[in-house]
C-alpha cells in the first residue's frame, strides 16, 4: 500500500505564509520607497487628475447638456483645448502614476495588514483609489488606440469611475495633507538619487506630451509618432474617425435619390436636392474637427448655414433646436442635437465642400454638420434629414 505523505495541515500553512511575507518588506532596500518621492509625486496627481477632471466633465455636459445650461458657441476653439489637455495630459500622467505606485507598493506588504477599523478604512480607500485610476488610464489609452478589448460602455464607465476615483482622491488628499506639508517643507537630509528619479519621470512625461501633442497642435504633428491620428493625414488633408464603409452608408449617401428633409416644427416640410442645396448662399469657415480622442485640425469648410436652412422652412420660434440625422442606420453617433446658441452661429453650416472640393465621402458627402466649439462625436457626417424640436 502506498501512502502519501499528507500535505501541511492548512494550521500550519498559513502561518507560516504570512510570516514569510511579513519578512519581505525587508527587501524594499532602494532609497527611493521614501515619503519625499511619495509626496512630491502625490502633488504632481493630484493636480493632474483634477485638470482631467473637469476637463472630462466638460466634454460630458457638452454632449449631455443637463437641460438647466447651453454651451456657448464660442471660443471657436475651446473643445479642442479642454480636450487636447484632458487625453494629452492624461498619457503624460501614465509615467507619475507608475512612479508613483512602485514608490508605494513596499506597503502593500504592512504588517500586521490591519492595525485598526481606521487603517482598514485607510487601506480600502487607497485600494478604490489606485483600483479607479487604473482603469480610467487603462481603458482610456485603448480606447483611443481604437482597441475596444472591454465589453461595457467605455463613456458611461470612465463617467462614473471619475467621480469614484476623485472622491477618493480627495479624501486620500486630505489626510496625506499634513504629512506631505511637513514632509516638502523639511530640508532633506540627503538629495541623492532622489532629484533624479523625479526628474526621469517627469522627462518621461515631458517626452509623451511631445510626441502625442501634435495630435492637436499641428506645429508638432510630425513628432506626433504616439497619436492613432495626425493633422494632415487623411483624404482632403482631415483625418477620418469613422469611414462611410465602416458606417455603412457607401450606397445610400451616393444615391442620386438622396434629398435633405427639413422637418418637425416648421411651417412647411423642406425638401431638397444637392444642387438645391448648392443653389443656396454659400458661406465658408474654418473650424477645427476636435475628437473626443483628443486629435484635432483646422479645415476649411463651405455651406450652406443651418440657420438660413431654419428660415427657409419657417421653423417656429427662435429658441429652437434641431436633431440632426445621418444615413448611418445604427450607432450612437448617427444623430446629434443642436441648441440654440450653436443654431444661430454664423459659422455652423450644413457644410458641402471641404478644402475647396466636394466632401470625401468619408467626411460626409453628400453634406454634414460642422459648427464652433463642438465635439467631433456631435460633427454629425452624411446628413439627410434636420428635425426642428
Ligand atoms: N454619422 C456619423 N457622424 C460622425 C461620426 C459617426 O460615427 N457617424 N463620427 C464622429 C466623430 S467621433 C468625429 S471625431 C468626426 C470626425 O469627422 P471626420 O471623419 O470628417 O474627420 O465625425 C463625427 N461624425
Ligand atoms: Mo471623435
Amino acid at each position: 500500500m502506498v501512502r502519501r505523505a499528507a500535505p501541511p495541515p492548512l494550521t500550519r500553512a498559513v502561518p507560516a505564509a504570512l510570516a514569510a511575507l511579513a519578512r519581505l518588506p525587508g527587501r524594499f532596500t532602494s532609497r527611493l520607497h521614501d515619503e519625499r518621492v511619495a509626496a512630491w509625486l502625490g502633488m504632481a496627481l493630484g493636480v493632474s487628475f483634477l485638470s482631467a477632471f473637469a476637463t472630462g466633465l466638460l466634454s460630458h455636459f457638452m454632449q449631455h447638456p443637463p437641460g438647466w445650461a447651453q454651451w456657448p458657441s464660442r471660443p471657436v476653439n475651446l473643445y479642442r483645448v479642454t480636450q487636447g489637455v484632458h487625453v494629452i495630459g492624461g498619457l503624460a500622467t501614465v509615467p507619475l502614476l507608475l512612479a508613483k505606485l512602485w514608490t508605494v507598493y513596499p506597503k502593500l506588504w504592512q504588517w500586521p495588514p490591519l492595525r485598526s477599523a481606521r487603517h482598514a478604512a485607510r487601506r480600502v480607500l487607497v485600494l478604490v483609489l489606485v483600483g479607479g485610476a487604473l482603469f480610467q488610464f487603462v481603458t482610456g489609452v485603448l480606447n483611443i488606440a481604437y482597441w475596444y478589448a472591454f465589453r461595457f460602455p467605455f463613456t458611461t464607465a470612465h463617467y462614473w469611475t471619475a467621480y469614484i476615483t476623485v472622491g477618493a482622491l480627495l479624501i486620500h488628499a486630505a489626510y496625506q495633507w499634513p504629512k506631505v506639508r511637513r514632509t516638502v517643507m523639511t530640508r532633506p537630509q540627503d538629495a541623492v538619487g532622489r532629484r533624479a528619479f523625479l526628474l526621469t519621470v517627469a522627462g518621461a512625461s515631458g517626452v509623451i506630451a511631445a510626441v502625442t501633442a501634435g495630435e492637436a497642435f499641428s506645429p508638432l504633428a510630425r513628432l506626433a509618432v504616439l497619436a492613432p491620428r495626425r493633422p494632415g493625414l487623411g483624404p482632403q488633408g482631415l483625418p477620418v474617425n469613422k469611414s462611410a464603409a465602416a458606417a455603412g452608408v457607401t450606397a445610400t449617401a451616393r444615391d442620386p435619390r438622396w434629398r435633405l428633409t427639413v422637418t418637425g416644427r416648421v411651417r412647411d416640410d423642406l425638401v431638397l436636392t444637392l444642387d438645391g442645396l448648392r443653389a443656396l448662399p454659400q458661406h465658408t469657415a474654418r473650424l477645427p474637427i476636435a475628437c473626443v480622442e483628443g486629435w484635432s485640425a483646422d479645415a476649411d469648410w463651405r455651406g450652406v448655414r443651418l440657420r438660413d436652412l431654419l428660415a427657409l422652412a419657417g421653423a417656429a420660434d427662435d429658441d429652437a433646436a434641431v436633431r440632426v440625422e445621418s444615413l448611418q442606420r445604427g450607432g450612437i453617433y448617427r444623430t446629434s442635437r443642436v441648441d440654440p446658441p450653436h443654431l444661430r452661429d454664423p459659422l455652423t453650416l450644413l457644410a458641402l465642400d471641404l478644402a475647396g472640393e466636394p466632401l470625401d465621402l468619408d467626411h460626409g458627402y453628400p453634406c454634414r454638420l460642422i459648427a464652433p466649439n463642438r465635439p467631433g462625436v456631435m460633427q454629425t457626417k452624411w446628413v439627410h434629414r434636420l428635425v426642428v424640436l
